[in-house]
């Protein structure tokens, strides 16, 4: 099964953009991995009850070549290999890597929901995906994911680096 992969990419410790980068090198040496875009770098307001650092996010489109919980493992593998450590949900994390869309898959078990479920709610998602699929189609609310920005309040700060 080949599917394309929306994925976006945050971090807010250390070397933050490095982050981003080295996570990205590292899903495109997996073998079922197609790259195909690369988003600008963004910096962003937290958007969490957790006082904590600005983050630096941005958005990769793939082909993947196998199934989504193949994805979500590598994904998660490059989390740990990067140092991740499971703490406070919303809280400051070394990278995170998450499944925006994958295909026009609706996913929701325990393991894995696709699409994000916030994803439609947070401007550092939606950005960095229509920068550089600005198509992108959110299969459960059937709207394109650009639409969703303008239900977002001003709160959540975004600039490009
Ligand atoms: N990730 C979160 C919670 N809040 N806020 C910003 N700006 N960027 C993120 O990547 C982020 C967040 C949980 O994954
Ligand atoms: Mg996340
Ligand atoms: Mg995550």
């Amino acid at each position: 099964m080949i599917q394309k992969a929306l994925i976006s990419i945050g971090s807010n410790m250390g070397d933050r953009v490095n982050n981003c980068i080295l996570s990205i090198k590292k899903i495109k040496v997996d073998k079922r991995t197609v790259a195909l875009k690369q988003s600008s770098l963004y910096q962003t307001s937290p958007v969490s009850e957790i006082m904590q650092d600005d983050f630096i996010n941005c958005a990769i489109s793939i082909y993947w070549d196998s199934t989504p919980y193949e994805l979500l493992r590598m994904l998660n593998s490059i989390e740990e290999g990067m140092g991740r450590k499971r703490g406070i949900p919303k809280g400051p994390r070394v990278i995170d890597l998450d499944i925006i869309l994958f295909g026009d898959m609706v996913i929701d078990t325990g393991q894995l929901k696709v699409p994000h479920p916030d994803a439609h709610r947070r401007k550092f998602v939606i950005i960095p995906c229509i920068e550089i699929e600005p198509e992108a189609f959110h299969p459960v609310f059937n709207k394109k994911l650009k639409d969703f920005l303008c239900m977002i309040g001003d709160e959540q700060r975004i600039t490009k680096l």
